[in-house]
C-alpha cells in the first residue's frame, strides 16, 4: 500500500532483470564482449575442461552484484504478500494451483519422488561417460558431476553434448537437426513459419499479421535486450508477439515451437471473461509448446528435411530416448530446485548470508552437480539464472515437463495412434487438434484438475506416463549401470 515502497520495487524489479540483460562477459582471445546467449553456445561446443570453466566462471561471476538488490526485492516483495494475506511471496506463488500452498508442496514432491530414479539411472551413464572424456580425476565417481561440462551453463539441459559425447550407438541413426538448420541457411523466419504449420495442421488459425510486424524474432544489433524467449499478449487480445533471438540452432527450434503454445493459448482464450484468460495452472501454460514438441519425431523432422530419414532399429530408438531424456529428464531436479531455494529464501529460511551456500547445497542435493570452482558467499549463482532476477516462478516448468507426456499421450489417444506413445506424432490430426483446442479455449474458466479430466479422464498430474514413455531407455540404462556405484554423496 505505501507509494514509495511500491516505486523502490518497481525499480528493483526492473534493475535486476535489466541487469541480467546487458551483463557482458570479455574474455580473452575473443574480439567481442558476449551476452549470456553466445556464452552458452560456446560451451555447448567446447570439449576443453579449462575452457569450460573459464566461461561458467566468468557468466557466473556477472550475477554477484545483483545480491544486495534481490536481498531487498524480497523484503518488499513478501510485504506486498502479507498485505494480501499471504504468509510471503513463495507462499502466494503455491496459492494458484486450487489447492492449498502445503497440499501443493506435497504434490511437487510427489512427483519429484516418482521420476528422481530415472534421473539418477541418467545421471550414472552421464557421470561415466564425462569421465571417459576427462578424465576420472576430474569427474570422480560417486561425486557430483562438475556443472561445465553439461553443455548448458546451468545444466538445466544436456542436449548438446549428446552427438559426440552420450550418444548410445555412434552408427545408427538419430542426429540433430543441427547441421541441417546451419546448412540450409534456416532464418528465424523460416523456423517460425515452420512452428506455424504445426499448429495449423491441427486445425489452429494462422498468426496474426501483426504477429509479424511486432514480434521480436532475432537479435537487434543496436541495443541492448533480454534474449531470453518470452511469448506475450499485449491486449489480452489479438496482439500477441514473441520477443526471442533467434539462432539456427534445434535448440531454437524447439524453443519457437513451445514459444507459439503460449500464443495459441492466449488466442485461443481470448474470448473468455477477462479473469478467466490465463491458463489452466502455469504449468499448463508451459505445457502447451512442448506437447507439440513431442510430436516433432525424427520422422516429422525428416518429412521437413531437416534431418536423414530414419534407419528403424532397436539402436536408433535408444538413441532417440536419450536424446530426449537428455531433454526432458535432465530436467527434472533443475526444475524442482529454483523454487525449493527461492521458496526458502522467501520465507526467511534462507538469508542473504546464506544465498550461495544453500544454492549449492540443494543443486547438489537435487542435481547432482558440483561448481566447478570453490563459491562463496562473494557470489551469488542463482541469480545467473534468468527467472530469479526476472522473478518468473520456475516450479511451472517441472509441472509441465511431467503433465506435457500426459496431454500427448491424451492427443496421441485422440488421433487414433496405436503404437508405442515414443513413436506418435499427431500432425495433421485434426480429431487431437479439436480435443486440445477445445482445452486451451477454456483458459482459466475452470478448476484445473476439470480441465485435465476433459483431456486426459484423470484429475491428477502424474508421472507414469513419462516413465512408460522412457520404459525402453530405462531398461538400457541398467545394463549399462551395472557395476557402477550410481548417486553421489550429499
Ligand atoms: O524459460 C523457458 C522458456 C520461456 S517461457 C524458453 N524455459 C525454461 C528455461 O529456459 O529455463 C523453457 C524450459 C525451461
Ligand atoms: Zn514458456
Amino acid at each position: 500500500a505505501d507509494a514509495a515502497q511500491r516505486a523502490e520495487l518497481t525499480r528493483l524489479a526492473a534493475r535486476l532483470e535489466s541487469g541480467f540483460g546487458a551483463a557482458k562477459v570479455c574474455l580473452e582471445g575473443q574480439d567481442h564482449c558476449m551476452s549470456v546467449d553466445e556464452l552458452g553456445e560456446l560451451m555447448a561446443k567446447s570439449r576443453d575442461y579449462d575452457e569450460l570453466t573459464r566461461i561458467w566462471t566468468a557468466w557466473h561471476d556477472t550475477a554477484a552484484p545483483q545480491r544486495a538488490d534481490y536481498a531487498r526485492f524480497v523484503e518488499l516483495a513478501n510485504a506486498g504478500a502479507r498485505e494480501l494475506g499471504f504468509a510471503d511471496m513463495g507462499a502466494l506463488w503455491r496459492s494458484r494451483y486450487d489447492m492449498g500452498p502445503e497440499a501443493f508442496q506435497a504434490e511437487a514432491e510427489r512427483l519429484w519422488q516418482q521420476v528422481r530414479p530415472l534421473y539418477v539411472a541418467l545421471h550414472c551413464y552421464t557421470r561415466a561417460r564425462l569421465a571417459a572424456r576427462y578424465g576420472a580425476d576430474k569427474v570422480r565417481p560417486g561425486e557430483p558431476i562438475p556443472a561445465q561440462l553439461l553443455g548448458n551453463m546451468w545444466a538445466q539441459q544436456w542436449g548438446r553434448i549428446y552427438d559426440d559425447l552420450l550418444k548410445p550407438f555412434p552408427g545408427a541413426s538419430i542426429e540433430t537437426a543441427d547441421r541441417a538448420l546451419a546448412d540450409q541457411h534456416w532464418d528465424a523466419v523460416r523456423m517460425t513459419r515452420s512452428a506455424e504449420s504445426f499448429y495449423t495442421s491441427l486445425g489452429f488459425p494462422a498468426l496474426p499479421a501483426s504477429f509479424w510486424e511486432r514480434s521480436m524474432l532475432v537479435r537487434p544489433r543496436d541495443r541492448d535486450v533480454v534474449c531470453h524467449a518470452s511469448a506475450w499478449s499485449i491486449d489480452s487480445d489479438q496482439d500477441v508477439r514473441i520477443k526471442m533471438c533467434m539462432q539456427p540452432t534445434e535448440e531454437d527450434l524447439f524453443t519457437i515451437y513451445h514459444e507459439l503454445g503460449h500464443v495459441y493459448y492466449y488466442l485461443s482464450y481470448r474470448d473468455q471473461p477477462y479473469l478467466f484468460r490465463g491458463g489452466a495452472h502455469d504449468g499448463f501454460h508451459e505445457a502447451i509448446g512442448d506437447t507439440i514438441n513431442l510430436s516433432v519425431t525424427p520422422g516429422y523432422l525428416a518429412s521437413i528435411g531437416l534431418v536423414r530419414p530414419v534407419q528403424p532399429s532397436r539402436e536408433a530408438v535408444i538413441n532417440q530416448q536419450m536424446k530426449m531424456a537428455l531433454d526432458k529428464i535432465a530436467f527434472l531436479p533443475f526444475g524442482k530446485v529454483v523454487d525449493e531455494w527461492r521458496w526458502k529464501v522467501f520465507a526467511g529460511e534462507i538469508r542473504p548470508e546464506d544465498y550461495n551456500r544453500s544454492w549449492w547445497a540443494l543443486r547438489r542435493q537435487y542435481q547432482g552437480i558440483a561448481p566447478p570452482v570453490a563459491r562463496d558467499e562473494r557470489s551469488f549463482d542463482a541469480a545467473a539464472k534468468y527467472h530469479v532476477p526476472a522473478n518468473t516462478p520456475y516450479t511451472r516448468y517441472f509441472l509441465s515437463f511431467i503433465l506435457q507426456f500426459q496431454l500427448h499421450k491424451a492427443l496421441c489417444d485422440a488421433a487414433g495412434w496405436k503404437g508405442p506413445l515414443h513413436e506418435c506424432s499427431v500432425f495433421g490430426s485434426k480429431e487431437a487438434g479439436q480435443k486440445f483446442q477445445a482445452m486451451l479455449a477454456a483458459g482459466a474458466s475452470q478448476p484445473w484438475q476439470d480441465t485435465l479430466q476433459k483431456l486426459t479422464g484423470t484429475r491428477e498430474m502424474d508421472a507414469s506416463v513419462i516413465i512408460e514413455y522412457f520404459q525402453p531407455l530405462m531398461k538400457w540404462l541398467e545394463e549399462q549401470n551395472k557395476g557402477q556405484t550410481c548417486g553421489w554423496t550429499t
